[in-house]
Order: structure tokens, then sequence, then C-alpha cells
């Protein structure tokens, strides 16, 4: 208590329908399995046009922001949401995924082993507390949805 990082919290992290076509979910799940952290949501879902905007409210008044609607809403195939748990799970989670965009994000980061363009970088993973609280409400609304469980991991690595 009282380090940096040292609190128990939780994180949105979704596959995107590109990481999804492309057959990506085990591996991006197994990153985040591996390093500890606690899967206590996850779903298949193609969001309405209503969630996705309101989950990239931030970005409307962006160019792109049409483009990007329609690309996690079209059905392709599904967005694959998550809510993952651990200490400093939120920022932790962001330098797991790597940059926005692919060409800035390190080797070994999710998308800088796997993706080259920003709007196709199969990953997402929300940016602050206040975010991580946004996007859970906004994915997993619904009570029952998050499992509270204790993992017998959770001994040899907390
Ligand atoms: P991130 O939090 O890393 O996903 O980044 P942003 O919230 O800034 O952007 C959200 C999504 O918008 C990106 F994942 C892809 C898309 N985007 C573009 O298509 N073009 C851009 O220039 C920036 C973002």
């Amino acid at each position: 208590a009282g380090v940096k990082g040292s609190f128990s919290e939780r994180t949105f992290i979704a596959v995107k329908p590109d990481g999804v076509q492309r057959g990506l979910v085990a591996k991006i799940i197994s990153r985040f399995e591996e390093r500890g952290y606690k899967l206590v949501g996850l779903k298949a879902v193609v969001p309405s046009k209503e969630l996705a905007e309101e989950h990239y409210a931030d970005l409307k008044s962006k160019p792109f922001f049409g483009g990007l609607v329609d690309y996690m809403t079209n059905g392709k195939a599904p967005v694959v949401a998550m809510v993952w748990e651990g200490k400093d799970v939120i920022r932790q989670g962001r330098v797991m995924i790597g940059a926005t965009n692919p060409l800035d994000a390190a080797p070994g980061t999710i998308r800088g082993q796997y993706t080259q363009v920003v709007g196709r970088n199969i990953v997402h993973g929300s940016d602050s507390f206040e975010s991580a609280e946004k996007e859970i409400g906004l994915w997993f609304g619904k009570a029952g949805e998050l499992i509270d469980w204790t993992s017998a991991n959770e001994q040899w690595i907390l």
C-alpha cells in the first residue's frame, strides 16, 4: 500500500474485429494471463453503433471517427471484450499493448509485434482510471457479468 501501482484495479481490454479475424485472441489473452492478471469478464460482442460511439466519444470530432465506428460495429467479426484485474493493470495494460500508432510501438508490445497501421491496431486498453470505469460500465453494464474469484496463482505472484 502507498506504493505506486500496488493497488489492485480493473481495466477494459478489447480485441478488435481485425484481431479476431486474424486469430490473435488467444495470444492477446495469454499475455495478460502469463503476467498474472486475472480475467474477471469476457464476451464476444458486435457492439451497437451507440455503444461504439459512446466508447470513443472523446474522438467524435476526428476525421476517422466514422470509419472507426464502422470498423468496430460492422459485424465482419465480433469484438472480444474483457475486464482484467491486478496491480497497476490499467497502466501496465497500455504498456503491454504499445503505442496507438503501431509504427511507434516498441517491439514485443502487442501492437509492435502484430500490427502496422493505426486504423487496424487489433486491441484496445483503457488509458486512465476514469476511462476504465466508464468502459467497464458500458461494455459490462449488466449485473453478474463480472466475476469475483480467487486465483490459486495469487500466492505465487502477488
Ligand atoms: P488508443 O487509446 O491507443 O486506442 O488510441 P486513441 O484512443 O487515440 O484512438 C482510438 C482508435 O482510433 C485507435 F485505436 C485507432 C483509431 N485512430 C485512427 O484510426 N487514426 C488515428 O489517427 C488515431 C486513432
